[in-house]
């Protein structure tokens, strides 16, 4: 883990002095970050459920079909699963695990909840 921090660090570096020699650079006033800042890396998710403490935290909305990811922060494994007929369900191993479920492409509001601890609950919307 620190050996790969490191060599992220190390590539950094690299791009920052690549940046620093390009023409054109330099003096500039307000100068925008080198290019691609703005692009969507791949299919991002639209969403992010963070689940930490036994709690999914705040309720998001998607569009429909949406790529919602999950992060587990607990050492406890957690599901991010529908009430209504288990549209969908994700299954995270804890200590930082993540996942990716899509969003149903109905227009609603989806309850979801975590099998293991039914008392953890939480709620999709897709509009
Ligand atoms: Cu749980």
């Amino acid at each position: 883990m620190k050996l790969v921090r490191r060599k992220a660090a190390v590539l950094l570096m690299a791009a920052l002095l690549v940046g620093g020699c390009a023409p054109g650079g330099g003096s500039g006033t307000g100068t925008a970050p080198p290019g691609g800042a703005s692009t969507p890396a791949a299919p991002a998710a639209a969403a992010t459920i963070t689940i930490k403490d036994f709690d999914y935290g705040q309720p998001i909305t998607v569009t429909p079909g949406a790529v919602v990811a999950v992060i587990n922060m607990d050492s406890a494994p957690h599901t991010v699963t529908a009430e209504k007929d288990k549209v969908f369900d994700v299954d995270l191993s804890g200590n930082g695990a993540t996942g990716t479920f899509t969003a149903p492409s109905e227009p609603g509001t989806y309850p979801y909840f975590c099998v293991y601890h039914p008392n953890m609950k939480g709620t999709l919307t897709v509009e």
